[in-house]
């Protein structure tokens, strides 16, 4: 065949599948540009492969077609991959994630955290949109080109090569992935890792997998075998939790939890420009015991995550948020518990009733009443909505008029991301850090540290801190991923590894006693799945379906959604799959007693998704 045969040929096949290649080499070069941003050790060898593959099967599926509909088909795959690529490029920016379907259907609720995430919308999140725009007046003429229409059994022969091809290339890409990190794609406890090893369209796809398989999965019972597994857990699990001198000891006294939107651990007893961030919580935590290795464990979820571990000591979602996906669930909640106590139960929040699912949430664990918005006077704003100020004021005048012993559970909001309202935070100087993401931050959990004391104090005046257990803690990171740096300066930390990051994922977590006949620092690596059975304990509450430990208990491991670990020896860090001594900071081997507290990392929060996903609390409860 000479050059003056093939040429002509290759012209015509090129105009006769230009939309087909068209697409591939697009969305290739689309999905390999997104992996760029989000993936710090990016490689084109790495993710060439699965994401070509993921591609090559989408164009098989509309060579099926005839030549019109094959057309369309191929732009219309292309539009939603394209709106895929943005919306998980911006909500990468702020979760340091991709969305999952779960989230997508959470999003609605995502109100505040969608302002955050929308301070961070740049136009050139809108890029994979480009070619799209640029198509459509090309798919106009091209629609005009004369090509030759296949017949349905000759289509069908490159169908089967191409998919079959891509169907296995990408196939052996997904095992290996399944054999290196054992239940990440069941579980997707680690999103991101997926979207990095096998490409954004690989995740969506198995993503789309999962939400369907365990719809399917969760209308059948769980295996009988799966449910004793769980059952034998749960039931060694309590007893291990009430060996403590705790036990019993705040029967009959109020409790109340504070939950501070974005405390982050650092600010504790640390100074800016000379002086204190948090006066106020410094010196009440010299009147308490205090955690100073409490860890958030939020997933998606965020905030409303923190306040699903605090009342349930059941993990996060695998993806989305708890508060959404498993709303009409039975719980043994905290406050499901101390009402049967005898308790008065409240849940007070100055922010739309609907953030985060709350007002049905609420009812779903058994609080009393739920004091949102509308509860209050909005009468000043900072950040988000009503200010820590009014908000605090008016809770004081709520808890005095409730009947007692009551379970209150507040949830404050000025500091909360971008910490922007630098105006509502007061002049406290921040020096150097002055007009700087930190500096922002420090100013507005200086102004909710204020706020807190003003409460305290109050509380003190009116004798409620006397006949009341008070908990006070930081519900998840204040300083994302994109913004590291500043912490990493901030706190002097140098040659950050993935162990530096996890230890400046604590929270303060404070607990103060009526006559302050416990005081201290506890240093127990501990966590959000943590305090539920410690007042349980403490309030002579049953224990039945609760993930975490007691933290006065000598058990110490804390489990992230992500499958990562530690239990204040090693640190396991699931997605580069590394171990590390907390001691000395050093990467050490996988030894058999590390990869079963891996194991038993993975078990629990398979347990933990199996009893959410087959409302198995309501099943047990039942047959008991
Ligand atoms: C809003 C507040 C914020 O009610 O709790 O939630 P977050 O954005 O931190 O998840
Ligand atoms: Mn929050």
């Amino acid at each position: 065949m000479t050059k003056e045969h093939i040429l002509p040929q290759l012209k015509k096949f090129v105009v006769n599948n230009f939309d087909i290649i068209f697409f591939v080499l697009a969305v290739t070069f689309k999905l390999l540009y997104f992996s760029v941003q989000t993936t710090p050790n990016y490689s084109y060898k790495m993710l060439f492969q699965p994401v070509a593959a993921s591609t090559l099967v989408f164009a098989s599926i509309a060579i099926l077609l005839k030549n019109k509909h094959r057309t369309r088909t191929l732009y219309i795959f292309n539009i939603i991959i394209s709106l895929f690529l943005v919306a998980d490029g911006i909500y990468f920016k702020y979760f340091k994630d991709v969305i999952a379907i779960a989230a997508i259907r959470n999003g609605i609720m995502l109100g505040g955290v969608t302002a955050s995430v929308s301070s961070l919308v740049k136009p050139l999140d809108f890029i994979y949109f480009l070619d799209i725009i640029v198509l459509i007046p090309l798919l106009r003429l091209y629609r005009k080109v004369e090509r030759r229409q296949l017949a349905f059994k000759f289509r069908l022969i490159p169908f089967i090569i191409l998919f079959a091809v891509g169907v296995f290339v990408d196939g052996t890409d997904i095992y290996k992935l399944s054999v290196d990190q054992p239940r990440l794609i069941s579980t997707m406890f680690n999103r991101l890792y997926i979207a990095e090893t096998l490409g954004d369209l690989n995740f969506h796809v198995l993503d789309l997998y999962n939400v369907v398989s365990t719809k399917i999965a969760n209308s059948s019972r769980l295996p009988a075998s799966e449910e004793t597994a769980i059952k034998t857990f749960l039931t060694t699990q309590s007893k291990s939790n009430t060996d403590t001198t705790m036990a019993g000891i705040g029967k009959g006294k109020n409790l109340i939890i504070i939950q501070v939107e974005a405390l982050q651990q650092f600010a504790i007893n640390n100074k800016v420009n000379n002086q204190e961030i948090t006066p106020n919580l410094n010196k009440w935590i010299n009147r308490s015991v205090y955690f100073d290795n409490y860890f958030y464990q939020v997933a998606a979820g965020g905030t409303s995550d923190a306040e699903f571990m605090t009342n349930n000591s059941l993990y996060p979602a695998a993806s989305g948020a708890a508060y959404y996906l498993y709303c009409g669930n039975q719980y043994s909640s905290l406050p499901k518990e101390m009402n049967d106590a005898g308790y008065y139960t409240a849940a007070l929040h100055g922010y739309q009733e609907g953030f985060w699912n709350r007002n049905v949430m609420y009812k779903a664990q058994k609080f009393d009443d739920f004091y949102g918005a509308t509860s209050y006077k909005q009468d000043e704003t900072v950040g988000l909505g009503l200010s820590d100020k009014s908000f605090l004021n008016q809770s004081v005048d709520k808890l005095k008029s409730f009947a007692q012993p009551y379970y209150s559970f507040l949830i404050t909001l000025s500091s909360h991301y971008p910490y922007d309202d630098v105006k509502g935070y007061g002049d406290f100087n921040t020096g150097s850090y002055e007009n700087t993401f930190m500096g922002n931050y420090l100013k507005g959990i200086h102004y909710t540290d204020a706020q807190l004391g003003t409460f305290l104090d109050k509380l003190d005046k009116e004798g409620i801190t006397k006949n009341s257990i008070i908990v006070i803690y930081g519900d998840h990171f204040a300083i994302p991923k994109n913004q590291i740096q500043q912490l990493y300066d901030f706190t002097n930390t140098k040659n950050p590894d993935d162990l530096k990051w996890y230890e400046l994922q604590k929270v303060p977590m404070i607990i103060h006693f009526p006559n302050e006949e416990y005081k201290g620092v506890n240093h127990k690596y501990s966590g959000e799945m943590d305090i539920y059975p410690t007042l349980a304990n403490m309030f002579d509450l049953p224990q039945k379906y609760m993930l975490g430990n007691d933290l006065f208990s000598n058990n110490s491991m804390v489990t992230f959604r992500n499958g990562s670990f530690t239990d204040g020896n090693s640190f396991y860090v699931s997605y580069t799959n590394t171990y590390y001594d907390v001691k000395t900071g050093s990467v050490i081997p996988e030894t058999p007693e590390l990869k079963q507290k891996k194991d038993n990392a993975t078990s629990q929060l398979q347990y933990s998704d199996d009893i959410l996903n087959h409302n198995l609390i309501k099943t047990l409860e039942k047959n008991k």
